[in-house]
């Protein structure tokens, strides 16, 4: 009995820890290393979502940062999306964004830099 019960709170905690899981998407784009994270496991509601730029080892600040979430039209629903410009807080570029639905969301993200170059890369994420 004592074992089983072992059993099932090892099973719950596992199943908590894979639901709490933050985000965290690298990716390299034009020189660039790119990072989307979260402190926090993404939820419906409000997310605070973080994002860093990287070139030649330097984090890059001069950059004009938009993401944009979105989720197409499905049956029943239209298409959804929130797009925010980021801010540059200690060392990180930070958005706030609010998912009205459980499910996948598409990303965008665009970074212009200074030369005017616009960058772009996609992702998705599971709420
Ligand atoms: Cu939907």
């Amino acid at each position: 009995m004592r074992s089983l019960l072992k059993l099932v709170v090892v099973m719950l905690m596992s199943v908590v820890f894979l639901q709490a899981e933050p985000l965290l998407h690298i990716s390299d784009k034009d020189g660039f290393e790119i990072k989307v994270s979260s402190l926090k496991s993404l939820v419906v509601g409000s997310n605070d979502i973080f994002i860093v730029l990287i070139k030649d080892g330097k984090v890059k600040k001069d950059v004009k940062v938009k993401i944009k979430f979105f989720m197409p039209e499905m049956p029943g629903m239209s298409h959804m999306e929130d797009e925010k410009k980021a801010k540059f807080i200690d060392g990180k570029f930070k958005v706030n964004i609010n998912f009205s639905m459980g499910g996948t969301w598409q990303y965008h993200l665009k970074f212009k830099t200074n030369d005017g170059k616009v960058h772009k890369i996609r992702g998705s994420v599971n709420i």
